[in-house]
């Protein structure tokens, strides 16, 4: 159980106004806030600790590495990584797909294959399409059910002799799928193929375990786990990250540099090229310390009591449509309302204060094949109330006579 007032207190955005009236914050799919000790956590840090990191012999530099270094251990603990040699610091997401896209990518051929799914991001399909500039790769497809579920009989029929990667989101940012990515990397593995899962919208909500998961890659970013802004997590198998390629040159990746040859320093630090967002590193082990404390068992029972509620009374709303209706399901909500348009719907929302998100969701082939442009989604995290959803609902009630 969380008291959700104790929860609330920690998060000074969330007494704020918006058109005079208490934000409703229902856009944490995008962005999560942020509590009070991750936000001085960085202050602490620029007022008392600001130094390079892995460079100095002097105390600030050597306290600053330690906290990088600590976030490392926690982050691989928070995942059931093996060694934090596994966990590498990106941007974000984008950034952590991106790097195993152009290093892995190294080892695909001309005539190669790679599966993806139709509800993946852009962040896990155009750094795919950037490997065909210059290779002929193929990209397959995993379509989806009426529900907005993977069809797992399609999946199993697109390995050949050439498929030589997957990527798959673990839970889709528009229609709240949780993927069944077990069964997937088993799939894949049983051909011997690597996966890559994005973990973006699993990592907030769900317990994450790499090595039950027997996932290859898996990324995700702190800011959509009450975190700081450009910070990322890839974690990589060892011996898949131990046989390929830097992504970037610069320092901090490097054994040794002559103009003849240079050599690349030892895991996880050959994949971190340059001076990482120490300051971010070093906050996002505070929002690690709200999640566990407050119990991720915890945080998804009360996401999903929310969620419940909100479809529930969502289903009020004369012309309600909402996408994507698998069981289990994390707490967002697409939906449209009649014929209206979603930037309409998003627009009238944020005028009663309620902030959701509008448009395709960067999921264009998604919209696609659901035949539509973009949705209007509410999405839950664990400070969220079931007063904030009747406030939405309200808001949807006054609204909607308008849209039609
Ligand atoms: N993958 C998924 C599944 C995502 O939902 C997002 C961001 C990303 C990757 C990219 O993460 P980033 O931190 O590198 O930007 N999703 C969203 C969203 O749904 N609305 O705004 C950002």
């Amino acid at each position: 159980m969380i008291n959700i007032d104790t929860i609330r207190s920690q998060f000074p955005i969330l007494d704020r106004r918006v058109y005079g009236r208490p934000l409703v914050y229902l856009d944490n799919t995008a962005t999560s806030q942020t509590p009070r000790r991750v936000v001085e956590a960085i202050e602490q840090m620029y007022f008392n600790t600001k130094a390079n990191v892995h460079r100095g012999v002097h105390t600030l530099s050597q306290e600053a590495t330690d906290l990088q270094e600590h976030t490392r251990e926690r982050v691989a603990r928070y995942i059931n990584a093996e060694s934090t040699e596994e966990i590498i610091f990106t941007r974000g997401t984008t950034e952590a797909i991106n790097l195993v896209a152009a290093s892995y990518g190294n080892f695909l051929e001309n005539g190669d294959e790679i599966i993806l799914t139709v509800m993946e991001h852009h962040a896990n399909i155009v750094p795919w399409q950037l490997l065909q500039r210059n290779k002929r790769l193929s990209i397959k497809v995993v379509p989806i059910n009426e529900r907005g579920e993977l069809r797992l009989d399609v999946y199993r029929s697109l390995f050949t002799e050439r498929t030589r990667f997957v990527a798959v989101t673990h839970v889709s940012n528009v229609l709240g799928t949780v993927n069944p990515v077990k069964e997937i990397i088993a799939e894949a593995h049983r051909h011997g193929v690597p996966v890559l899962v994005d973990g973006a919208q699993a990592s907030p909500h769900l317990k994450i375990d790499v090595r039950d998961l027997d996932a290859d890659f898996y990324a995700f970013s702190a800011h959509k786990m009450y975190g700081p802004t450009g910070v990322g997590v890839l974690y990589g198998r060892r011996s898949l990250l131990q046989s390929m390629p830097p992504y970037q040159g610069g320092g901090e990746m490097i054994g040794h540099v002559s103009f003849e040859k240079t050599t690349f320093a030892e895991l996880p630090f050959k994949f971190e090229a340059g001076t990482p967002d120490f300051v971010g590193i070093a906050a996002f082990a505070k929002a690690l310390d709200f999640i566990e404390e407050t119990g991720m068992e915890n945080i998804a029972a009360h996401e999903h009591e929310l969620l419940e509620y909100a479809t529930e009374r969502m289903m009020e709303i004369d012309g309600m449509r909402i996408f994507g209706t698998a069981p289990g399901k994390s707490a967002v909500i697409s939906f449209l309302i009649g014929h209206a348009h979603h930037y309409d719907t998003g627009m009238l929302l944020d005028k009663l204060g309620v902030a959701v998100r509008t448009g395709h969701h960067c999921a264009q082939p998604l919209m696609t094949a659901l035949g539509i442009e973009g949705t209007v989604r509410a999405s839950f995290a664990v400070y969220n109330t079931r007063d904030e959803v009747d406030a939405f609902i309200a808001a949807l009630h006054r609204i909607a006579p308008m849209l039609q």
